[in-house]
Parts: structure tokens; C-alpha cells; sequence
């Protein structure tokens, strides 16, 4: 514990320059924060993982090396300094520290890790026969998932590994473990002669292959929503196509293009196509960078690429694109929601707008005629166009709505002589056509 004091400790002290360089290209719109987390220009992110305040992947500096690494909010830890590997995947333990696992490269071979404040590094303990493993999936009990060697599966068998018993379970079958839920479901893909196979593996149920749809040829299971239920990857099709699959009891649906990648449920997808990174919210694929440009933060020069993992429901998000300076970027966006839309465009959400269909002609128009006067719209969302329109065809309320106006200097008096005489002719025009 001493430990860990120590380093809150010396987090402290380098908090306001940490910070500082967090939030240097940070935009800030409403709750929404959109943060890189590494503007160091000698430093390139991807970022696979994100749990609580911690965010994890890996970083290339100057030397060359693909480092492990997890951004914190006021540290940052280098797993393995000086050896190639990546952090694949985090969660929050009980006790509420983050656990972290990936690979890192070891005398020549790549092997799974595991990573806490506490800890620091792990190795995952190998198989019998075995020399080298990758752990890619972690729930918040602390058991993990991913494939190590062994006697009968040199190409990988998939395992179980209790990070907090230290117990590795070898599963029987070839492949990887690519998730695991809080619950205990695997997912990822076995090998068959025919190619990768998506599956779920659970200690009740057993292994079970995923359908592959009409067109899928091989698939695999990216990542399981935290209760289990929802299951996110990809098939390919017979040309090569990546097709982002969403699994459930219902069976396979298909959402189009691209790769899913995490899930916390059937309606709330992210992962990555054509267009980059983007959201599933059960009815279609929208981008994401357009949403967060929708919610006033600045992406200029930015490009999201691929959106990663969530936390904290369905409000953090990390992933990695390009940012600004044309670098390979790791990035999360904290607090999310999806933007509301404002219908009539008068700069008010729809959730705030009184009047959804506003006349948001610029200036003021009364029974058709243009009075001249501007037509500015209130914190509630109503132009005046609206107000008068409420009281169309009653001569004797626009009249005492002009008058109230000019009572609550809402208008000044030359825009009440306007007003008024657009009001006149109106009524003239009005009574004419009776
Ligand atoms: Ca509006
Ligand atoms: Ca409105």
C-alpha cells in the first residue's frame, strides 16, 4: 500500500503540467470533453481500451517501439519501457483499481500481461509446450481471455486466466479469446479448416459457433457487451470484405461495412468503416466525428478513424485517427450523449424548443406582409413570427401583442410603429378578400 501512496504522491505534484498537456488540444462543448492523449509530437497513440479515468493501448516514440502504455488523468505509465507491446484491453476492479492486459514482446516472443497500479506487470504464466501467448480481453472480476501455445494447439488454444488466483485455464479448442463479460462469456473465434470461426464460450454452455450469415465465409467475435448478452465483430465475406456483425439470442445482424468493436448493447455499437469511426445506435451507423461536431467540439484537421471501447456506459469512448498535426492519435471523449436534434434550426434542441416549427424567416412577417422588423428567437425557442402567428386573424391580440412587446422592451418604438402598420395592412388586406 505504501506503494501505491507514494504514487499518489507523486501524481500530485505532477498534476497541473500533466493536465495541462491532457487538455492542450481538449475542446470542451456543453459536458462533452474530447481529449488526446498523447499531443507529445514525438508520440503516436492508438488507444484499444478505456476504464474509469484510465485509457490503455499502445505509443510509438522516436526510437521506433511500440510501447504498452495507460494514459491516466494526471500520470501516465509506460508498462514495459523500451519493449514493444500494447495494452488490449481494461476494466475496474471491486476494489476500483484498473486492471489492464496485452502483449509484450520477451525474448523474441510475444506474451500476455497483466497490469495493475498496484502490480505493475504480470506475465501470464505459459502452457505446457507453449512459448508465447496474448491475453486480449479482461472483465472487472479480473478474469481474463486470449490464447497462449501449447502441446496440442502450437497455433494458440484459447485460455481463461484468473489474474487474481493466478489460475490458467486452457479451454480445448484452437483459436482466441477476444472478450470476456462480467458474467464469464467468451467470445472470439476458433480455426477450422475452412478458416476463423466466431464462437461463444461460456463454463455453463460450452463452446457454440456464431452464425456467419448469408455471406459471411469467416468471422470472429471482437467484444461482449458487460452483461453478456450482446456479442460484436465481424464476418468476411468470399471478396475479403469486413461486414460488422452484431450477435445476440435473436441470432446475427448484419449493419453493414467495417468492423464492430465493443458493445454495450444491440443499440450501442462503435467500431470502424469507410467513413471511420462510427456508432450504431440500433437503427443506423452514424459518424462519429460528425456527432461530436454536432456537440460543438472542434475537430478541425482531426479524422476519427476507429472508435475502440466504452466505459461508464455509454458516455466514454476511446479510439485513435489522425489528429491535427497529421500524427497517428489515441483519443477519448468523456461524458458523450447523442447530440439533439434542433428541427427547425433556430439553435434551440428540440428538447428545449416550445415552438418545434419555428418562423425563422430573419425578419417578422404578418399576415404575409414583412414588417422589416427582426425576427429574433427567445431562450425558449420562439421567434416572434410565432407569437404573432399564434394570434393570426385576431386584429385586436396582435394589436395587444405589440403593445405588450413594446411594454417588455422586447422592441423599440420605431419596430412598434412597424408593427403596428404591418398589423393595418393586414387587416386591410384581410377584410378585403372577406
Ligand atoms: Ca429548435
Ligand atoms: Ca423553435
Amino acid at each position: 500500500m505504501n506503494r501505491t501512496y507514494g504514487g499518489r504522491l507523486v501524481s500530485r505534484v505532477l498534476v497541473l503540467g500533466t493536465f495541462l498537456s491532457l487538455t492542450t488540444c481538449g475542446a470542451f462543448a456543453q459536458n462533452v470533453e474530447f481529449v488526446h492523449l498523447n499531443p507529445d509530437p514525438n508520440d503516436l497513440g492508438v488507444a484499444n481500451a478505456v476504464a474509469g479515468r484510465f485509457a490503455g493501448g499502445g505509443v510509438r516514440e522516436v526510437g521506433g517501439t511500440n510501447e504498452p502504455i495507460v494514459w491516466g488523468d494526471v500520470l501516465d505509465f509506460r508498462l514495459a519501457p523500451g519493449s514493444s507491446g500494447e495494452v488490449r484491453s481494461m476494466a475496474i476492479l471491486p476494489g476500483g483499481d484498473a486492471i489492464a492486459v496485452g502483449n509484450v514482446a520477451v525474448g523474441g516472443f510475444n506474451r500476455g500481461f497483466f497490469w495493475t497500479e498496484v502490480d505493475g506487470l504480470v506475465l501470464m504464466p505459459l502452457l505446457a509446450g507453449g512459448a508465447s501467448s496474448t491475453l486480449t480481453g479482461v472483465n472487472s472480476s479480473g478474469v481474463a481471455t486470449g490464447q497462449s501455445q501449447s502441446d496440442p494447439f502450437p497455433a494458440g488454444e484459447v485460455v481463461i486466466y484468473d489474474t487474481v488466483g493466478n489460475v490458467l485455464t486452457p479451454l480445448g479448442f484452437s483459436g482466441r479469446g477476444n472478450e470476456i463479460s462480467d458474467n464469464g462469456v467468451v467470445t472470439g473465434f476458433r480455426r477450422s479448416p475452412t478458416g476463423s470461426i466466431p464462437i461463444r464460450w461460456s463454463a455453463a454452455g460450452g463452446l457454440e459457433d456464431l452464425e456467419l450469415g448469408p455471406t459471411g465465409v469467416v468471422g470472429e467475435g471482437v467484444s461482449i457487451s458487460p452483461d453478456g448478452q450482446t456479442i460484436v465483430g465481424r464476418i468476411i465475406d468470399g471478396t475479403g470484405a469486413n461486414f460488422a456483425a452484431i450477435w445476440t439470442d435473436g441470432g446475427i445482424e448484419v449493419i453493414g461495412a467495417g468492423i464492430a468493436y465493443a458493445a454495450i448493447d444491440e443499440n450501442w455499437v462503435i467500431g470502424q468503416d469507410g467513413g471511420g469511426a462510427f456508432l450504431y445506435d440500433g437503427e443506423s451507423k452514424r459518424e462519429l466525428q460528425g456527432l461530436l461536431e454536432e456537440l460543438g467540439i472542434d475537430l478541425t484537421g482531426w479524422e476519427l478513424q476507429r472508435a475502440a471501447a466504452f466505459t461508464d456506459g455509454r458516455t466514454t469512448i476511446a479510439g485513435e485517427g489522425v489528429d491535427d498535426s497529421g500524427a497517428q492519435a489515441a483519443w477519448v471523449v468523456r461524458n458523450f450523449s447523442l447530440p439533439v436534434p434542433d428541427s427547425d434550426g433556430d439553435g434551440v434542441d428540440d428538447d428545449d424548443d416550445l415552438c418545434i416549427d419555428s418562423d425563422t424567416r430573419e425578419t417578422l412577417h404578418i399576415g404575409g406582409f414583412d414588417s422589416g422588423v427582426a425576427n429574433p428567437v427567445d431562450e425558449q425557442g420562439c421567434t416572434l413570427g410565432d407569437r404573432f402567428a399564434e394570434v393570426e386573424g385576431s386584429f385586436r391580440r396582435q394589436i395587444s401583442l405589440a403593445i405588450q412587446l413594446l411594454f417588455n422592451r422586447e422592441i423599440r418604438g420605431r419596430d412598434f410603429g412597424r408593427i403596428i402598420r404591418t398589423i393595418i395592412r393586414a387587416e386591410i388586406e384581410r377584410r378585403l378578400r372577406r
